[in-house]
């Protein structure tokens, strides 16, 4: 299989340390090697394809930019959307699975957990010994958690959790869960272990978008959770809301690489598809396709490097994190719309990875946070208005 030449028109590679660019390409090589053989097989299939795990644990992938201490990699925020980029050209799902890991289990449990926690926890996650999923949404609690019904309650020893939580990714093969429950009142983040009496976790089929990932509902009925399980630093909506800023980011950084995944493919396609005795390329109208698709991953990929710098100078506010997703998944889609009618009717073929990545697309716009939110986010941080009430 031929090396990804990747999509650089602003030659952005300047941007990048010698170490940034050699985490980037590591994670490339592999997804060259070891997803997109197997990728659109399990997609069909409706397989997670967990075979990788390991693979990924020992590039050293998950919590990357946590301490060393814990087992993890210890790099910056750069190299992390870098590794986003590259898993999510082989296929969102398996940016998913390394994005909840991360971002929604380890960054939780290493910013809210206690010390004894972590020890005992992010080891085990950096080297996926143990899997973990995350459960803020609920069946009536979308868009708005700050509504959520899961509750805990206090009894002798730790406390009893009923509720149920929906669209968990990971969740059906996931170890521990970090669920989001009110107690009091108030939200708090709870480390779930799957063997606990009452826990379940049931897979939910058919789906038409990110085929190759798994997304479950979390059943809680009167499950005790210990003293010890509980994260001892969350206070309220906004703790769990700072694990989504880690998820976003990542997301931002991800659509990238589907967005250039896409453009090679159409790229290549339309300069030898003929039609009218003329490859497809010379036609203006597949020019203007091609030349948007490189002008919104050309725009993608400066936000995102400066979403970087301002993520590892710790000058991020959570707005400017919307904007990003907000702007990349959009046009993520509009790309892999485009590059499938460059396409035509082969465009709908599993032989090429388009159509895969604009149906992974529809879903990665919507979680972490719909377009509409994210923009009523931007409206509130402009006008200081809040337009959710
Ligand atoms: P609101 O009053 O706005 O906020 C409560 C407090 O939290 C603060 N805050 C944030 N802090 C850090 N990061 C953020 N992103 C924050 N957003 C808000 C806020 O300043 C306030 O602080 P304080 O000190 O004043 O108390 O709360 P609200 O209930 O009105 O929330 C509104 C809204 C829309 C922002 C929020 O609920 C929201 O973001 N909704 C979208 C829900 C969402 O994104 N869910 C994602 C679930 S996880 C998922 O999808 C995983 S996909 C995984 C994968 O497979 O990759
Ligand atoms: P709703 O909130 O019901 O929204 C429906 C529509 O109404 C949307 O278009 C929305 O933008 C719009 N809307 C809502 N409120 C407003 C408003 N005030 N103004 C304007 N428009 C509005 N969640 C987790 O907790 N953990 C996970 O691991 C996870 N993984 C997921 C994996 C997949 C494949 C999917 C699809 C979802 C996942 N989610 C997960 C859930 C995801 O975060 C939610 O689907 C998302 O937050 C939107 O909630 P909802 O689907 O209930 O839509």
């Amino acid at each position: 299989m031929s090396r990804f030449p990747g999509v650089d028109y602003y030659n952005t590679e300047e941007l990048f340390s010698e170490e940034e660019i050699m985490v980037r390409d590591s994670v490339r090589e592999f997804v060259t090697s070891e997803v997109l053989p197997i990728i659109e097989i399990n997609y069909q299939k409706s397989a997670f394809p967990k075979d990788l795990i390991p693979k990924l644990a020992e590039l050293g992938i998950f919590g990357m930019t946590l301490p060393e201490k814990y087992g993890c990699a210890e790099m910056n925020n750069m190299s992390y959307g870098l590794v986003m980029q590259e898993l999510e050209r082989g296929d969102s799902g398996v940016r998913s699975f390394a994005s909840v890991q991360s971002a929604l289990v380890m960054y939780p449990i290493y910013q809210f957990g206690s010390e004894k926690q972590k020890q005992k926890w992010l080891p085990k996650l950096a080297s996926a010994e143990v899997i973990g999923c995350f459960g803020l949404t609920e069946p009536d609690f979308g868009s708005n958690p700050g509504g959520l019904v899961t509750k805990a309650e206090k009894v002798d020893g730790g406390y009893k959790l009923n509720g149920a939580k929906m669209w968990i990714t990971n969740g059906s093969i996931a170890d521990i869960a970090i669920v989001w429950a009110k107690l009091d009142n108030l939200i708090h983040g709870f480390i779930v272990e799957k063997e606990f009496d009452g826990f379940s976790s049931p897979e939910m089929k058919e789906k038409h978008s990110l085929k190759a990932s798994i997304t479950s509902e979390l059943v809680l009925d009167d499950v005790f959770v210990p003293d010890e399980n509980k994260l001892p630093n969350t206070s309220g909506l906004k703790s769990a809301l700072m694990c989504l800023n880690q998820a976003r980011f990542g997301i931002a950084w991800g659509v990238v690489g589907s967005m250039m995944e896409c453009y090679n493919c159409a790229l290549d396609y339309s300069k030898s598809r003929i039609q009218f005795n003329k490859p497809i390329s010379s036609f203006q109208i597949t020019q203007q396709k091609l030349v948007n698709m490189l002008n919104e991953i050309t725009k993608a990929q400066l936000l995102n490097w400066r979403l970087a710098k301002l993520k590892d100078d710790n000058k991020l506010k959570y707005p400017q994190v919307s904007l990003a997703k907000r702007n990349n998944c959009e046009q993520s889609l509009i790309v892999a719309r485009e590059a499938r009618e460059i396409l035509g009717a082969n465009g709908i073929l599993s032989e090429y990875p388009v159509m895969r990545h604009a149906a992974n697309l529809e879903s990665v716009k919507t979680y972490e946070g719909t377009h509409e939110m994210h923009t009523l986010i931007l409206g509130e941080d402009i006008t200081g208005m809040p337009a959710f009430e």
